[in-house]
Parts: C-alpha cells; structure tokens; sequence
C-alpha cells in the first residue's frame, strides 16, 4: 500500500499505477487500453496534486459527489428533447426513465413530475399493447420497460391507470416464442434483454402468467410465460462463463444483467444456479474489472465504460445475494452478507474520480462528455456499493414474488484501514431494488395497486 503524499489513509498501489506485466505484441485493442489507463491515471491519482481535479478529496483520497451539479445536469436533460444518442436504441421513454431514477437517486422527489410523465406516455402507448419509443411508432419492449419504469417511479393512481392491462398482457403473448424466449417487438430480434423486460411488465403489473390464445408459443406446447424460459436462458451463457443477447453470441455485460435480472423474477435467486453455470460466471464477471482504473468493462479486451457500473455491477448484488440465499427469517436484515466479490472500492474511485464532468453530469470515460445514460448508471452503480442487498423467501406459488422481497440496508462500515470504511463520508446515493432497477417501494407499489384489479386470462 502506498501512502499519498496528502492523506494519511492508504491508497492500494494497484490503483496507483499501471500493471508491470505488458504483453509486447501492440495491437489496435492494446493500444486503446494504454491510451484508457493514460487518460484515468492522472485523475485516480489527483491526490497527489489536487490542481489537476477540479472536486475537494476526503481523507482516502477519494472526491466528493457534486450531486447539485448532476441534478441540474439531469433537470435540464429532462427539459430538453433527447439528441441523436449513440451506442443503445435511444428513444424519449429511456430519456425519461434515465433523469428520473438519477434525479431520485440523488435524493430529488420524481413524484412532483408525475403529469408531465403520463402526459408523455399518454401518446407512446398503443391500442395494439406496449409503448413505442414515440407518438406513431410501433411498440418495442425496451420502450416499454423504461415507460413502465418511468411511471412506476413517478407513481399513483395516475400513472398507473394510463397503462392498458390487458392489451399489454396480449402483445406479451405474441411476443413469447416457441423456444422459450421473447422477441423485443413483433417480427424484431429474439434475445435476453426481450426476456428481461417481458417478465417486469408481467410481474409489475401483474398480468396472468398464462399465454393467451393466439400467442405463438402455445405451438410449441408451452401454457406460461416462464415455460422453457430458463432453458433459454441457459444457451445464452457462452465458453467463457458470461451471458449473451442470444445463443451463439458474444458474452456482453448488458445482457448478462439481463439475464441474470431475468432468473430473479422466473424464480428465487438461489435457483439460478438451475440454469448457469455459476463458477463460470463469476470468473467472468471478475474479469470484467481493470486495474488501475477500477471500472468495468462490458466484454473481453475492451475498455472500462461508466455505465458497466450498472449493466455489470448490478449482476454483483445479485449474484452475491445468489450465492447467499434468502435472508434469515429470525436475524432479518442485520445478517453478515459474503464480502463483496469484486473491488467497490475500485469502481468507487473509476466513478468519482474519472466519471464526473466537470460541470455536472457523468460519463463513460474522462475523455467522453456526459449524458444522462452514463449519469444515471454510474450512480447506480455508486448505490449498489452504499448498500447491502438482500432478499427473502417467498412463501407463494407466484414466480415473481420474491423479487419484491429485496431490501437495502448500508453497507456496515468496517474496520479502519478496510476499503469498505471509504465510504464513512459516503456519497448517499439512494437504494435501488436490483432486480427492477427502480426503489424498492415503486416496484412494490405498482404491483400491489395491480394486484387489487386481477384480469382474467
Ligand atoms: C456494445 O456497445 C453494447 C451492447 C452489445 C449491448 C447494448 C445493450 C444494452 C446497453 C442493454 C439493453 C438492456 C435493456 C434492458 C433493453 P459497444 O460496442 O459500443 O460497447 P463495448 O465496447 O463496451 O462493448
Ligand atoms: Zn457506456
Ligand atoms: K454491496
């Protein structure tokens, strides 16, 4: 451990400095990364000569969150029409979902915008089922998902009320294939994140788990919509222990989250291991991490990206609660988690030190400009490491009860010197139930309020 000329708190040398072990062949990939470690370097260590940051440091060298920039920066996002965005299938109802979950991660109360965000959705939603990602456009499961989550965090009767149930519960239907899996819009691609966000509207806004009568999965013997869903999702897992869109593909972080997000709505956590091969996975999801930076990466040999402290850092508090069970009925909350499987101080420093701009806002990278995407995922991967993640047993014959069992509590500050304790003067970022990626209470909320008005298959 090397100790900064500033702070009297330890600061591991990994994070200091570039590896020695350098493989001589250079390559297009290699030289990215070393350009990457340039660019990060500097800034992890800003301790040294704080002129170089424009943040204060606290006593682990660590800078604070400016959360009142990254509020405004996000209010003025919301105000604003979205710009051609790259990199994911942009669209309004992401844009919404994006500035609200980090406005209320930061601590803002989303619900004062409640009529401007039905009035958004009021026009995206289709007579035929689902949201498009505007007036006119057909829909498409990845705007439905951001819709339904805008909506839920907003909440209320409102909301709520907009969403037409049973039109939702049939465009599911005809999405749902005969190999188990979902198409993300009707004749689009089959693949996980389809999967993902099928299975949060059904269990949100509690629609019958049985296939209705025209859906094309009921050709291939299948009743439910979870049927054979897990057999799917297991040939998404590849040779090198990660998970991708569809079967054949390349291991991706978004879509391992998916995937894993998905197995904790077909069933409790600790049967994820039904249809993964767990060691496996966590070798992969280890290796998503880099020194010096910290942060994560989305695949194999490619770059560390502020949004992966979302897309694979919430697979952590998933995978660990996995591994752990259910939370003990006597002990409740309090129990002692398994430590952390990855470094949250690591992607702490990548996300405080690389990811915030300047004047507001964070981004993928130091040399990438911030949006709201890059914004609202890299708080939540700071959420993920201020709390510890639990869940219960669900005593029901319902597949998506125990995803609404998570709860958050702190993570417990340990022992001096343990990097867990950089966070006594922490960012206070909200907490988030994982598996929906909006508060627990919104998720619960929207469900119950959908439980008390049952559509009949
Ligand atoms: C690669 O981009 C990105 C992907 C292959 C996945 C994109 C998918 C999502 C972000 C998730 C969608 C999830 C839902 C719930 C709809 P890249 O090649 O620019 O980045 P990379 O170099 O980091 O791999
Ligand atoms: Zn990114
Ligand atoms: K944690």
């Amino acid at each position: 451990m090397a100790t900064s000329g500033l702070f009297s708190k330890p600061m591991p040398a990994y994070f200091r400095q570039t590896t020695k072990l350098l493989d001589a062949l250079e390559t297009e990939t290699s030289m990215l990364q070393s350009a990457t470690i340039s660019e990060c370097l500097p800034l992890l260590t800003a301790v040294d000569d704080p002129s170089r940051s424009p943040f204060d440091f606290n006593e682990f060298g660590l800078p604070s969150l400016e959360k009142e920039e990254h509020i405004q920066f996000l209010q003025e996002n919301l105000a604003e029409l979205p710009a051609p965005f790259v990199g994911i299938d942009a669209s309004r109802p992401w844009m919404v979902y994006w500035a609200l979950l980090g406005l209320h991660l930061l601590g803002e109360d989303v619900s004062l915008f409640r009529s401007r965000v039905v009035k958004t959705f009021y026009s995206m939603q289709n007579t035929t089922g689902g949201f498009g990602g505007g007036f006119g456009q057909y829909s498409h499961l990845a705007g439905t998902y951001a819709g339904l989550l805008s909506l839920a965090l907003v909440g209320g009767e409102e909301a709520y009320s907009l969403i037409d149930r049973k039109a939702m519960w049939h465009w599911l239907g005809r999405l749902k294939e005969k190999d188990g899996g979902f198409r993300i819009c009707e004749e689009g691609e089959e693949d996980v994140r389809g999967a993902y966000c099928a299975l949060v509207a059904l269990s949100l806004l509690g629609l019958p788990l049985s296939l209705p009568p025209d859906s094309p999965a009921r050709e291939g013997g299948f009743e439910l919509f979870t049927d054979g869903l897990g057999e799917y999702l297991s040939r998404c897992q590849t040779y090198e222990g990660g998970i991708a869109s569809s079967p054949g593909s390349e291991a991706h972080g978004a879509y391992a989250f998916c995937t894993i997000a998905c197995l904790c709505l077909h069933g409790a956590p600790h049967d994820m291991g039904r249809f993964l091969d767990m060691d496996g996975l966590l070798s992969w999801l280890s290796a998503r991490q880099y020194a010096p930076e910290g942060g994560l990466a989305g695949r194999t040999n490619k770059l560390v990206d502020g949004c992966y402290s979302h897309w694979v850092g919430t697979c952590w508090p998933l995978v660990e609660a996995a591994l752990d069970g259910p939370r003990d009925p006597i002990k409740g909350v309090g129990r002692i988690v398994s430590e952390n499987l990855y470094s949250s101080e690591g992607l702490a420093r990548y996300i405080l030190c690389c990811c915030q701009g300047p004047e507001g806002g964070l981004r993928d990278k130091p040399s990438k400009y911030p949006d709201s995407y890059h914004t609202c995922y890299n708080l939540v991967g700071l959420s993920n490491i201020e709390h510890a993640h639990t869940y219960a047993n669900a005593e029901s014959s319902d597949p998506f009860a125990s995803a609404f069992t998570w709860e958050a509590a702190r993570a417990q500050t340990r022992s001096e010197g343990d990097p867990a304790s950089i966070f006594e003067t922490g960012a206070q970022v909200r907490s988030l139930n994982p598996v929906f990626v909006i508060p627990h209470d919104r998720a619960l909320k929207m469900r119950t309020w959908a439980a008390a008005r049952p559509l009949e298959p």
